[in-house]
Order: structure tokens, then sequence, then C-alpha cells
């Protein structure tokens, strides 16, 4: 350990809110870095959840009973968290979705299919996950629309100039990460949002990755969707946040049918609710719901701005120690980069250091990262990703690249 220290950050008092870190592993503590993956839960988050069931378990919205009114409070209450957390104008914006997969999708199958036709142009990028390709390569082929790719040079960064070319009056939607979960790089969004909007497309942020790292603001940003998931951010499985600013979603058609999205129902013709009700058809996930404002209210009480800088400390570290390993190479050197590592060695796949890593209760993914287009760009299987939280130390980084070294003598 050098002399790099996050000293804001009291990562030893907020260890002991994640019960989970007590664990052993194949033997050793557990070195959890995974993040990018899910991260871990504190107890006041899993409490959430269990008071709900414990205590309150009821439907929410349709009951007059105590219980089904104290469950649409504290259900209701998370819409609003929401909606402070990432700058919308109102809660009647922020709909409750599975995650961002079902986020982007509600957006494919209810905007796209309304607004997107033959010889239209969606724009993505080569960085993207793929729950933001697929669903638009679904509706491209439905519709005979084109999609079109932003490519990412060496250093993992898109290009601006290209992104501007493949700009055109025919281009209805630009659909773009801000902070690509394979290389960490940090898009500019801002400035994307801007072009698009110049040439009359909407703009759709997967948040996936930025929304526990970075601030969001999306009346500043003035993008037209934001999706997100609420088990990255520290909440539960099973919830995410899909924004929609309040004009566009008033005039999509429907998503799902069924209880709660209605005003009314006859065999004739149903109308629907209003927003954000009109979708969110059935009982929707309520505990994990409650407990994702449970979260929101964690990360703030230690404040975001405290957060990264420490994971950008880590990213450091890590980076200049797994620099000096022998044919090692860092996939993603993007000069606005935050919360993890991916790299790959000459000569041993991915996984097998994986493998080793686990051995040593080192928790890492390995693999494509759900970026297959991007793994074939850079010519690789995949790599080895080290993504990091509030709640990691410099010396769970020692033992990252200590394991590393111990992977290659074994390996090589
Ligand atoms: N977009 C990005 C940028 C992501 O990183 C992920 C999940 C998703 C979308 C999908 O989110 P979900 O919650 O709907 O599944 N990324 C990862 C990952 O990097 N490893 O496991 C899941």
């Amino acid at each position: 350990m050098n002399n790099t220290v996050s000293p804001a950050l009291d990562v030893n008092t907020i260890r002991d809110a994640f019960p989970i870190l007590q664990r052993q592993v194949n033997g050793h503590p557990l070195v959890y870095l995974d993040n990018a993956a899910t991260a871990q839960k504190p107890l006041s988050v899993i409490d959430a959840i269990s008071d709900y069931y414990k205590g309150y378990n009821a439907n929410i919205h349709r009951g007059i009973h105590r219980m089904a009114e104290e469950a649409t409070t504290a259900f209701e209450a998370t819409r609003k968290t929401i909606a402070r957390f990432i700058g919308a104008a109102s809660s009647d914006e922020i709909i409750f979705t599975r995650g961002t997969t079902e986020g982007i999708n509600l957006v494919a199958y209810t905007w796209g299919k309304q607004n997107i036709n033959k010889g239209d142009e969606i724009i993505i990028s080569e960085m993207e996950h793929h729950s933001n390709i697929v669903p638009w390569q679904v509706l491209c082929q439905e519709k005979n629309a084109v999609l079109k790719i932003i490519p990412v040079d060496d250093n993992g960064e898109l290009s601006f100039e290209i992104f501007k070319k493949l700009l055109t009056p025919h281009t209805k939607l630009v659909s773009i990460v801000q902070v690509s979960n394979s290389l960490g790089t940090v898009n500019p969004v801002r400035e994307i949002i801007e072009e698009a909007h110049k040439a009359g497309a909407r703009v759709l942020i997967d948040g996936a990755q930025s929304s526990v790292h970075l601030d969001i603001n999306v009346q500043d940003l003035d993008c037209d969707f934001f999706a997100f998931s609420g088990h990255k951010i520290y909440g539960p499985t099973g919830v995410g946040v899909l924004y929609g600013k309040k004009d566009l979603l008033e005039a999509m058609p429907v998503f799902q049918g069924g209880g709660e999205m209605i005003n009314e129902v006859t065999f004739k013709q149903t109308t629907y609710n209003e927003l954000p009700y009109k979708y969110e058809a059935g009982t929707p996930n309520i505990a994990d719901t409650i407990a994702l404002k449970t979260a929101i209210d964690f990360v703030e009480s230690i404040g975001k701005d405290l957060i990264r800088e420490h994971e950008v400390e880590l990213v450091k570290y890590a980076t200049r120690q797994l620099e000096d390993i022998s044919g090692l190479r860092i996939i993603g050197k993007a000069n606005n980069k935050v919360s993890l590592v991916s790299f790959v060695i000459d000569n041993i796949h991915p996984s097998d250091i994986g493998t080793l890593l686990d051995n040593m209760g080192i928790a890492v993914r390995t693999g494509h990262h759900c970026t297959q287009p991007l793994m074939k760009r850079f010519d690789i299987p995949g790599t080895v990703r080290a993504s990091f939280a509030m709640y990691n130390t410099f010396e769970e980084v020692d033992a990252l690249v200590a394991g590393v070294h111990k992977a290659v003598k074994i390996l090589l």
C-alpha cells in the first residue's frame, strides 16, 4: 500500500454497514470487485425489505385499509426521492421498471413503435451493453429502419466527429451509454444530447453504470429518457427506473396492459391512467422499490462526491500496479474514466485468471460483459474486470494485484 489515501471517506465504518463483506470465500476474506455487475447491500436496505414483509405487507394504490396506505406511502416516497436524485421536474416522470433492460425495452416497444418508420435512423455506439443494442436491432428489423454505430477508438473513447457525421435528418433517436461497463469510459453525453437535439433526434441515456458514480440531473442534461437499475446503486435487484420527459410519456402508447394502468375498461374501449401509472401494469415489486429509497438515502448520507473521489483513487492505484505486470494490457484508457479496470494478459484466457482469483477469495468478472461487439472491436475474447464501490480498500487492490501476479506464474 502506498500513500494513496482517501482521507475524507471512512471506509472501515462504511464496510461495517455491509454484512456480506464479513464472509469468507474459499478460505479467504471476500474481496468483492464485481460491483459493476451488482453492488452489495447495506443492512439498512436489507432491513427495509424485511420491515415491509414483517410490518406492512399489502398491495398498493387500491386498498383503503391502513397497511395498504402505509405501503403506498412508502412506495411513492421512493418515486419522490428518485425524482430529486436525478433532477426530474416531476415524480410523474419516474416509471418503475425491473431494471435498465426493461426501461430501454419499454421505450423501444412504445415510443419506438410509434415514432420509428421505414428509412429512419437510430444511432448507438460500439461500446453499448447488449440491452442497448438488441431492442433497437429488433425495432429496426421490424420497421426497416437503420441502426448506425459510433465507433470506439483504441483508448476506448467515442469519436465525436464521426458521431456528428452520422447524424442526418433521418436520425430519430440516439441511445447511448453514459459510463461503459466494460471500459469505465465516461461519455460526453451533454454534448451528444445537444448535437442530437439540433438534428431533431431524441436521446436515451443508459445510466446503468453512471447513476451510482456520477451526479445526474436529467433536466440539466436535457435527455429525453434515462434508464437505470436499483441493484447497481446498493439497492435490491428487480427494481429500476425509467425517466422520460412528461410530454413524451404522455404521447407514447401503452406498454403492458393490466391492472393499475387503466382509467376505465369496457369491452369496447379502455381509457388509460395518468402518468406514471399508465406504464406500471400489475402489482409492482413493492418491497424492493421501498428499499431503493433506503439505498439512495444511504449513498446520499455518505456523499456521491466523496465516493467518486475514493473510487477514482482506487482505479488509479490499481492501474499503476497492474500496468507493471508483463504482458498485461489495460482495455479502456479514456481520459475521463470511473470505477473499473479491465485488462487482458498475453497468452492467458481471462476466465482462467478469474478462476484462480476466485480460489483466493477475489471476485472479479471475466468475459465479454454483455458487450460482444466491443470485444470484437478490440479483437479479444473478453477481459478481466475489477470494478469498485465505496467499500473497497487499497489493501483489496493489493490483494488483486498479488493475485494476478500469482495467477500469471501458475498459468504461463
Ligand atoms: N447497461 C449497462 C451499461 C450495464 O452495465 C448493464 C448491466 C445493463 C445496461 C443492464 O442492466 P440490468 O440491471 O437491466 O441487467 N451490466 C452488467 C455488467 O456489467 N455485469 O453484469 C451486468
